[in-house]
């Protein structure tokens, strides 16, 4: 592991920064206390604020159509673990990470429970994949996995979920995350009904196999890669499977998993109203699952997401305890960088949340003063808080500067020699 990046080479950093840094925030602090708002609370929530990083997300996905790999990427679950690493260093913000199975299995699991331990990290939900054929796999998934209409793919699906299980018990995971993408690619060719009984009652045997302490957190996606029907394609399926499978079955709500304009702040509240809100799989898009950097398209919509989120914690919610996670793709930036930019962004919109004033807006909303209403949200969106998460950070023992400081690290250049180019995985056809 490179000893670039550690406290010291981030605490270097940060002095140069500090005294610009202290005037920006005490200028913010003048302001916000005329709102009667202590910047104070603000900075202690963003230093508790979490959000876990996705393992698939430090390597360079690309695009069905080619991946252009970048220097120095991890091979392995243990140097993407040291990428993790890097990320959590810098923003503070990230002391999670959640793994993908079996792209991340190896014969001991302890070992990388070790590696994380002596990084400082810990695991959130661990993420099953039976969208695609493993090698070695005896039964395909071309035509589905839990909702397959053979009984034995189904229960080799079944199956990989309950290692899963035993993967993330080895490594303090308290939840497994389910997304299929069974589904149907011409009208007619799937059964609607049998094949959601189908995939409930695969459901339930992974459901009842859950240590008592996790969660199963569904995932539904429209479409892709099922053209025409999605089993578990949006969270009216998925909270009806939830409602079904029991108490310790939430839904996930993946940010690029919906029809273009729909209103994912409203399903979150929705969620949070009957207690199946499991968390988020952050990132943005444009056109479909884009999985692109979170807040870089639509930050007002993450942000108005977030005031759901702060409203049922002001309102102390029943069973409110959702898991942030990160699920993007990088095709042209360097993964750390994009995943720090993320895990800023979608802590910013936490701490702009924060700053809405209540009482304020159920005033409006009491009145039907829609203007007014819009405006004190929009006041809160509007408020710069970079200097409240720069000191987050800095109290924290993170990067003023993440991205000034990784980029003075050279952390890529740095391991070149160690971590050789892999092989490009798109067909490079276009
Ligand atoms: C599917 O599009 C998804 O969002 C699921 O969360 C997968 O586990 C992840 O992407 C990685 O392929
Ligand atoms: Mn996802
Ligand atoms: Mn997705």
């Amino acid at each position: 592991m490179t000893n670039l990046l550690d406290i010291n080479f981030i605490d270097d950093a940060n002095q140069a920064l500090k005294p610009q840094l202290n005037r920006e925030y005490q200028y913010l602090g003048e302001k916000l206390a005329t709102q009667n708002v202590d910047i104070e609370d603000l900075v202690s929530a963003a230093q508790q604020f979490e959000i876990a990083v996705p393992t698939w997300g430090v390597g360079t996905g690309g695009t069905r159509f080619a991946r252009f790999p970048g220097v120095a990427e991890p091979r392995n679950i243990f140097e993407k673990l040291d990428d993790c690493g890097v990320i959590q260093r810098l923003v503070k913000c990230t002391p999670k990470v959640s793994p993908h199975f079996p792209w991340d299995v190896v014969d001991d699991m302890t070992a990388v429970k070790q590696q994380a331990d002596s990084l400082g990290l810990g695991f959130d939900a661990v993420n099953s994949n039976t969208f695609q054929d493993q090698q070695g796999q005896i039964h395909s998934y071309k035509y589905g996995s839990l909702t397959h209409t053979q009984q034995a793919t189904r229960e080799q699906a079944i199956q990989h979920n309950l290692d899963c299980i035993a993967y993330g018990r080895v490594l303090g995971s308290k939840a497994l995350t389910v997304w299929v993408g069974d589904g149907s690619n011409h009208p007619g060719q799937q059964h609607f009904s049998r094949a959601l009984e189908r995939y409930l009652d695969s459901a339930r045997v992974i459901y009842n196999s859950l240590p008592d302490d996790w969660t199963m957190f569904i995932e539904h996606k429209m479409f892709e890669p099922a053209f025409y029907s999605t089993v578990i394609q949006d969270w009216g399926t998925n909270i009806l499977c939830a409602l079904e499978l029991g108490e310790k079955a939430k839904s996930l709500v993946d940010l690029g998993h919906h029809a273009p304009n729909v209103n994912i702040e409203m399903i979150v509240s929705r969620l949070i109203q009957f207690k199946k809100l499991a968390g988020f799989h952050f990132n943005d898009s444009k056109y479909g699952d884009d999985d692109l950097d979170s807040g870089s398209i639509n930050p007002y919509q993450q942000f108005l997401i977030f005031n759901e989120l702060v409203d049922a914690e002001y309102r102390k919610a029943d069973s409110f305890n959702p898991a942030y996670m990160l699920d993007q793709s990088h095709n042209v930036t360097d993964p750390i960088e994009s995943l720090v930019n993320s895990a800023e962004s979608v802590q910013r919109s936490f701490v702009q949340a924060k700053l809405v004033n209540r009482k304020a807006l159920y005033a409006y909303q009491d009145d039907n003063d829609a203007l007014m209403a819009s405006n004190t949200l929009k006041a809160a969106f509007h408020t710069d808080v970079s200097p409240i998460l720069a000191m987050a950070r800095l109290r924290s023992g993170g990067a003023i500067n993440p991205i000034e400081t990784y980029r003075k690290a050279n952390y890529r250049q740095n391991l070149k020699e160690q971590r050789p180019a892999s092989q490009s995985s798109g067909s490079g056809i276009v």
